[in-house]
């Protein structure tokens, strides 16, 4: 059955793969499931047809015959059951597993979105340059945690899984503001997501959009 899943048809970052599609595509491309991408406009999401695959007009979805699901947590999820690769066959193992998605999104994720909402909507506010530093404190608490349980392991736990997948993707979005720098294993740990197979071509998948080239087979 085909896999269809949606992405900006302009990505504002210009295809430096920050988009919530690219960890759906990482997870396709680690179980070598393919799959199409519908390009949609900003406006094109918030129209009827897009918005009864996604209740808040947002991108990823993911269609596969009669399924459509929104949410990059259930959606990666979805592929790691239906497909191995991604979550370890021993039922405590994967629990732990999906504890860590949970984790990277709904713990480690909020401060650092919180940040970037910050430096883009806040920085014309008077309050902005006293509030920042309490921003930064609150990702450096979640950084200096995950990096003192990782220590000196290559994944969270054990072999690599969705919920490395999920932390890797989460972490990539604080790459360009050298907060990772203070925490040589998370640095490592994101380098080592980076350098998968399965996220190089997610990677370059997402950047031939912008860029018109085709990605490599
Ligand atoms: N919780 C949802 C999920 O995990 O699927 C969040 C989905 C979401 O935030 N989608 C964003 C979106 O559609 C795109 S990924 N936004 C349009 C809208 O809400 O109208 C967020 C994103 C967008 C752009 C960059 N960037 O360019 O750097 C980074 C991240």
């Amino acid at each position: 059955m085909t896999i269809t899943i949606t992405a900006f048809e302009r990505s504002p970052d210009g295809g430096k793969g920050l988009a919530r599609d690219t960890r759906v595509r990482w997870a396709l491309e680690e179980v070598g499931q393919p799959y199409e991408v519908r390009l949609v406009s900003f406006r094109t999401m918030k129209e009827a047809a897009h918005l009864a695959l996604h209740p808040f007009g947002q991108i990823p979805t993911y269609e596969e015959g009669d399924l459509a699901l929104f949410e990059t947590g259930a959606i990666v999820f979805h592929i790691a059951e239906r497909h191995a690769g991604l979550l370890p066959e021993h039922a405590n193992a994967r629990a732990r597993a999906i504890t860590w998605v949970f984790a990277a999104l709904n713990t480690v994720e909020p401060p650092i979105l919180e940040r970037e909402t910050a430096r883009l909507l806040e920085g014309d506010k008077l309050w902005y340059r006293e509030r920042l530093p309490l921003v930064e404190y609150r990702v450096h608490d979640r950084l200096k945690q995950l990096s003192t349980r990782l220590a000196d392991a290559d994944w969270l736990d054990g072999a690599f899984s969705a919920g490395d997948l999920m932390m890797v993707s989460v972490l990539l979005r604080l790459k360009s503001s050298g907060m990772l720098d203070e925490y040589p294993n998370l640095t490592a740990y994101v380098a080592r997501g980076e350098a998968r197979p399965a996220y190089t071509r997610a990677f370059a998948a997402q950047l031939a959009v912008y860029t018109g080239t085709s990605p490599p087979d």
